[in-house]
């Protein structure tokens, strides 16, 4: 087994290290203190859109067990805690009345964090938006933007002054095409228009975010989450290198390209600028105001290769094979080189602020043995792979100053259900016990070696 003291010695002192989380996937309590549903809520209760008909309802019941799982963070020794806020606790129908009841939960959530030396790494945006929305159209909708904003705003006036960073958005590819263009997660539209719309409306909403943080907490680090696609072309012939660039437009330059460089891809426009929605004056330069980080959070690379139909859509792109034989068990092939070759073409194609690994983790469902250890080595050897492209990635100058390990525990795994488990800490969902698995115990003794961590120097 790797050593974590030794590979420790890879990163610098000041990095950090994190464990990450999102509301829906681990609070329940749906109904508690005046939260309303999300579409997720919808969603999860409609036959057929999630594994088993799961729902978030209980989850890992962490609305109620906040304080253990805080302390299961403080004892895993990292530095951050990053999760998310639901917006329909702060404000339930998504405009108009604020419940102080769901900012008075996070209230305490921070101030616990606080008061264990664990630094908050907030997000604004984890696919749960208030169901009520949906009436106007959703992320469809123009209005959803201001709405957000709006949310960003109340969060910040209450919560801003402990925060140590705040995202406005988590991975917009899922809430834009997986949401409104492939149907699979809420709510589930299977249109281009309604993606195209939902693509501009989200980077609207990110920009006047942007703005309204700036205003009420000038000091707290803001920043965008993505989940960039490592595209790679699935053979060296000029239609798969062309089919690979049009896939990057689409999956990484519909986010990337507005927020960091003001502009929509050129290929994008082309191919589906008529079904676009109005972008109006201004609305670029909101979007592409300058941030102070960005979170990748990176999993397995998109092999693609062209798709030849005379009818094809554009990016005109299917999956390719995968080349490595390894796969985590929800199928996602395990490439560690992807990441780095990422990061490089990232940086390189933009200018981008320093960098926070947000999410890197996999999925193994693995439980505990009769004497109650998880031996969950495949994702421990997972975590060592890629943390060491990681340290690779520092080493060679790239501004990338911390990681975040996805996830805390097993947790509600949205249109899987709870069948996949990505977490360190195994969840018995019948009793809510938390169990340290092998790779958090790994984890664990590897942040230990970090003085900026949790850990005093003794
Ligand atoms: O569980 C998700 C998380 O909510 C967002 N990023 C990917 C994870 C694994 O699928």
């Amino acid at each position: 087994m790797t050593d974590p003291k030794t590979f420790a010695t890879r990163f610098p002192g000041d990095f950090l290290f994190g464990v990450a989380t999102a509301a829906f996937q681990i609070e329940g309590a749906t109904k508690a203190d005046g939260r309303k549903p999300s579409i997720w809520d919808a969603f999860s209760n409609m036959p057929g859109r999630v594994f088993n008909r799961d729902n978030g309802d209980i989850a890992c019941d962490h609305y109620n067990r906040w304080e253990e799982d805080l302390d299961l963070i403080k004892d895993m020794g990292v530095e951050a805690y990053r999760f998310s806020i639901a917006w329909p606790r702060i404000i339930p129908e998504g405009t108009g009345r604020v419940n102080e009841k769901g900012l008075d939960f996070y209230d305490r959530l921070i101030d616990g964090c606080k008061a264990r030396e664990i630094k908050t790494y907030a997000t604004l945006y984890h696919w749960d938006l208030p169901l009520s929305l949906m009436g106007d159209g959703g992320w469809t909708a123009r209005s959803t933007a201001y709405a957000f904003q709006r949310y960003a705003k109340v969060v910040m006036a209450r919560l801003g002054d402990r925060l140590d960073a705040v995202a406005t958005f988590n991975e917009p590819w899922c809430s834009v095409w997986l949401s409104h263009l492939y149907g699979v997660h809420a709510p589930g539209e299977r249109n281009m228009e309604a993606a195209l719309a939902a693509m501009h409306t989200t980077n609207l909403a990110h920009g006047l975010a942007v703005e309204a943080i700036r205003h009420v907490t000038p000091n707290v680090p803001v920043g965008l989450v993505l989940n960039a696609h490592s595209v790679i072309a699935g053979s060296e012939t000029p239609e798969d290198k062309a089919a690979a660039e049009r896939a990057f437009d689409f999956h990484n330059g519909a986010f990337f390209g507005p927020v960091f460089k003001g502009e929509y891809p050129a290929s994008l426009i082309e191919a589906l600028g008529d079904k676009m929605p109005k972008v109006e004056e201004g609305d670029l330069a909101v979007i592409s105001q300058k941030l102070d980080w960005w979170g990748l959070n990176y999993y397995t690379p998109m092999r693609v290769s062209a798709e030849l139909s005379e009818d094809a859509y554009y990016p005109a792109a299917k999956f390719a094979p995968p080349v490595s034989p390894a796969k985590t068990d929800i199928g996602w092939e395990v490439y560690s080189p992807a990441m780095k070759s990422l990061v490089e073409d990232l940086y390189r194609r933009y200018e981008l602020p320093v960098c926070y690994v947000t999410e890197n983790g996999a999925a193994y469902n693995m439980g505990p043995s009769a004497g109650g250890e998880v031996d969950d080595q495949p994702r421990l050897d997972y975590y060592v792979d890629h943390l060491s492209v990681v340290a690779d990635l520092v080493s060679d100058g790239y501004p990338v100053k911390g990681y975040f390990a996805w996830s805390l525990m097993d947790n509600f795994e949205w249109a899987e259900g709870y069948r996949m488990r990505f977490g360190l800490v195994y969840v018995d969902y019948e009793t809510q016990k938390r169990t340290v698995k092998k790779s958090g115990k790994w984890y664990r003794e590897l942040a230990a070696q970090f003085p900026g961590g949790n850990h005093k120097p003794e």
